[in-house]
């Protein structure tokens, strides 16, 4: 039996009590209203009696009444103005998470919905774990796009996102023998309680065939003639903001085959070949590509993204004249957000449409479409940046090559009038990559289309500036501007740690649940001990379900008492988790050198998915479950070190992590993370960090305070230096006695005596190609590690940081982000605020 079969299985009935009775307060009638809507949608819609009812029928029935007071809310919104403007956040990945708590406590129906169910003899916490997660993401920038949609809801920013409805979301990671494995995911197969299918609101998308010119009262025209047709069709579901005062849609494409099967085929009787084409077509939205960072150059990625980006367009595209009447004034009523490049396809596809389909000049179409497009980058990593092969694209999406080389020319043509006989710049700014066979750029396909670009933090937007964008920043000074990311607090405060937000309510009011800024009147209670006590107990509490979880799971005891120490995301090597387990190593050495020394107990925590092709990756996660398969079940260090990788992370299990950690590891290589969104909610949730100068750390340290974080190791600069002179680990390793223990130990066998050489190859490439510096910053990160136990110490000084990074995060609340980016880029007025 599946984890979730299993949690699922047993009859969820207690015995039943009786709901709130008549006369009670407001919210024990709201129960008792609420519980019968459970009842008829478990009776009506799940086709269940209360007596036969598994805890998912109870998920469904009790999703199911929520959604319609959304519904109710939606419906609403919608026949109400016409917004003056709209945003469409384009996006590959949704990295949602589930949704029942979520939509309840923006509609602060919790504590409702509990009585409800504890009437019905239902257990709401069980109710909760039995719904799947929607993982349409890999990571960072998918989930970044879940909390935009939030805060867009929150804020009152009349939003549409679009993506693609995968049937697969992000793999299940198993575990085998401490190997990663990959099982598919399959989020729908009990059914979504949430979406809406619109079988008829669907758009043809086609792909390959040639480009025909047509003469048109004497002007050329070109029609496109595609090969093939796919039709996408419409899924929606509602997105309810804070307080339930908006709700905005977030519209998922499915592809479906024009013909359910060739007749062609199914006349000859071949009737398996007549279904072949249309699983073929289908394909399309099957499953979410489950690399990050790293490109999958396949074709069927490419035909996702345009598949995606032309549905969304004509969908926009035929609401803006249905209210509008004329397509010229695209850009007052539509800002189009592409998150990164994976939507880019879309510039040349929005100047298709104008072109050759509302017959539109270039010039206009291309004002329009800069006009309406703007685009956020979120690395700067050169193997991560995308670009197809010529042929490839030439093949699939002829008139966009076309139209692609028109936009180079005049690109290349405004550029020689500003800068002229600047070979080495044209080359630079071109759309087309002539050096590794020829390949179309599309962040520079995305940069030239749109009116603004973003970095997600304030590093990264500087770096941006000074390499891949440096000589179309030169040529476009105001284009690029910060936007660094937030999250949504009320997920990753009030629904994931709703002890501390109680506390935290009682310390400074429930406004703070309105205004994230107010966490600052905390500042002046830093040194409460009555509030430190109250803190201490909650995050106690945390770490005792963290504590079970890893019981569960991994099978090994952890104690709730001593310091939790995360790194959760996924595994890279510049992430360096290896820097992580190095110091481990280093740690257990320690203790079997001096056992009786008096240790402070602690649990190093990891959890993340690797990449399915990045062996490198794949066997860092090993090397973890290899150290601690070694560290658990040494009696010296008598349980005072404790490791533990978790499978399987996704947004759900970092809901159980986060509230529960005490130290937030954020160790890139300087230059390397855009931003990192998961620093932002350890930090909120009162974990202390440690971490470089990289991506956001940079910004959080300057609102906690350099005494309540621990920052170490090259800076983004000193690492361009290093690496320009050419660095040498093994020179790092000489001078560290240390460092060569901990890589003689790894490399010798002795956290693989089944293999022993499992290590060699990893520990030689270290030392010939430490690309991510991690021997580079070994000593300076095992200082900031010594750092972090002498404050540990001293408990009254560790919550006094603690108080202060919570109290001063607020700023990085995804509602911040949003009104920047309202007020920068989009030139949208929020309702609220
Ligand atoms: C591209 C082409 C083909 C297949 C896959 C991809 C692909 C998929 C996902 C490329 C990149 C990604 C994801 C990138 C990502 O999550 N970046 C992170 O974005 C966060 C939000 O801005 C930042 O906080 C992180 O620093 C950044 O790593």
């Amino acid at each position: 039996m599946t984890e979730a079969a299993a949690a699922t299985a047993e009859p969820a009935r207690r015995p039943v009590r009786a709901a709130a009775p008549a006369g009670a307060p407001e919210a024990g009638v709201d129960a008792a209203k609420l519980q019968k809507e459970i009842l008829a949608e478990l009776t009506y819609s799940v086709g269940r009696t209360p007596e036969t009812a598994s805890t998912r029928d109870w998920f469904v029935a009790t999703a199911l009444a929520v959604r319609d007071r959304i519904v109710d809310r939606w419906i609403a919104e919608h026949s109400g103005p016409i917004p003056q403007k709209r945003v469409y956040y384009l996006s590959l990945e949704f990295l949602i998470g589930r949704m029942l708590f979520d939509a309840m406590n923006n509609l602060g129906l919790i504590e409702t919905a509990r009585e409800a169910l504890d009437g019905l003899g239902v257990d709401i916490d069980a109710v909760r774990e039995a719904e799947p997660d929607a993982a349409l993401g890999n990571g960072g920038l998918g989930r970044l796009a879940a909390c935009f949609m939030d805060s867009m809801a929150s804020i009152g920013v009349p939003a549409y996102g679009y993506g693609i409805r995968y049937d697969h979301g992000l793999f299940r990671q198993g575990m085998r023998d401490g190997w990663q494995q990959e099982y598919p995911e399959d989020w729908l197969s009990f059914g979504n309680p949430w979406e809406f299918a619109h079988p008829e609101v669907d758009y043809p998308i086609g792909f390959g065939g040639f480009v025909e010119q047509i003469n048109e009262g004497g002007k050329p025209k070109q029609i496109w003639r595609p090969a093939e047709r796919v039709e996408a069709v419409a899924i929606d579901t509602p997105v309810v903001g804070w307080r339930g005062r908006h709700v905005n849609t977030l519209r998922l494409w499915s592809a479906r085959a024009p013909d359910p099967i060739s007749l062609d085929a199914f006349n000859r009787g071949d009737y398996v070949g007549a279904l072949a084409d249309r699983v073929r077509i289908e394909s399309i939205s099957k499953v979410l590509y489950p690399s990050d960072e790293t490109p999958a150059g396949q074709e069927l990625r490419l035909r996702q993204e345009f598949f995606f980006a032309s549905a969304s367009l004509q969908d926009l595209l035929r609401r803006h004249i249905e209210e509008r009447g004329d397509v010229r004034s695209l850009p007052d009523h539509v800002a189009i957000q592409l998150n990164d490049t994976h939507p880019a396809i879309a510039v040349p596809e929005l100047m298709r449409q104008l072109l050759d389909i509302h017959g539109l000049g270039w010039e206009e179409s291309w004002d329009i479409t800069v006009r309406t497009f703007s685009y956020t980058n979120h690395t700067l990593l050169p193997e991560a940046l995308e670009s197809w092969p010529v042929p490839l694209m030439e093949r699939l999406l002829p008139r966009h090559m076309q139209i692609i080389y028109l936009i180079n020319a005049y690109a290349l043509e405004a550029a020689r009038a500003k800068k002229p006989s600047d070979d080495a710049l044209l080359a630079s700014i071109s759309l087309i990559d002539e050096g590794n066979g020829r390949r179309v750029r599309m962040g520079h396909l995305a940069f030239t289309g749109s009116h603004k670009v973003n970095g997600v933090s304030a590093l990264h937007t500087d770096l941006m500036k000074q390499t891949v964008f440096r000589d179309l920043h030169s040529l476009h000074p105001d284009r690029i501007v910060n936007k660094t990311n937030g999250i949504t607090f009320r997920r990753w405060l009030s629904q994931a740690n709703p002890e501390m937000t109680k506390i935290l309510i009682d310390a400074i009011g429930p406004e703070l649940l309105d205004d994230p800024f107010r966490l600052e009147k905390l500042v002046p209670l830093a040194d409460d001990t009555a509030l430190h006590e109250r803190l201490v107990a909650a995050r106690r509490r945390n770490k005792e379900t963290l504590a079970k979880i890893i019981a569960e799971r991994n099978d090994v005891w952890v104690d709730p008492d001593a310091l939790f120490d995360v790194q959760i995301k996924r595994i890279h090597e510049y992430k360096r988790q290896l820097l992580n387990l190095l110091e481990t190593v280093a740690i257990y050495n320690a203790m079997r050198a001096q056992p009786m020394r008096p240790w402070m107990p602690r649990v190093k925590i990891f959890a993340g998915k690797a990449a399915a092709s990045y062996r490198q990756a794949k066997l860092t996660i090993k090397l973890a479950n290899d150290i601690a398969r070694v560290v658990n079940s040494d009696p010296t260090v008598r349980g005072l070190l404790k490791v533990a990788f978790l499978p399987n992370y996704n947004v759900s299990l970092a809901e159980r992590i986060i509230p529960a950690a005490d130290l937030s590891e954020q160790i890139s290589t300087a230059g390397m993370e855009a931003s990192g969104t998961g620093n932002m909610k350890l930090a909120l949730n009162g974990a202390l960090t440690i971490g470089t100068l990289d991506g956001a750390n940079v910004e959080i340290k300057e609102h906690v305070g350099d005494d309540n974080i621990f920052i170490f190791g090259l800076t983004a600069q000193e690492v361009e230096a290093r690496k320009r002179r050419g660095f040498d680990a093994r020179a790092a390793v000489e001078s560290s006695a240390m460092l060569r223990e901990v890589l003689d130990s790894i490399r010798s066998g002795v956290f693989s005596p089944d293999e022993p050489g499992r290590y060699r190859d990893f520990v030689e490439g270290l030392l010939n190609n430490d690309t991510f510096l991690v021997t580079a910053d070994f000593d300076a990160y095992f200082a900031a590690q010594r750092r972090v136990y002498k404050l540990w110490r001293d408990r009254a000084a560790w919550m006094r940081a603690s108080v202060l990074n919570t109290a001063n995060v607020g700023w990085f609340s995804s509602d911040r982000t949003i009104g920047e980016y309202a007020k920068d880029i989009w030139n949208v007025t929020p309702a609220e605020g």
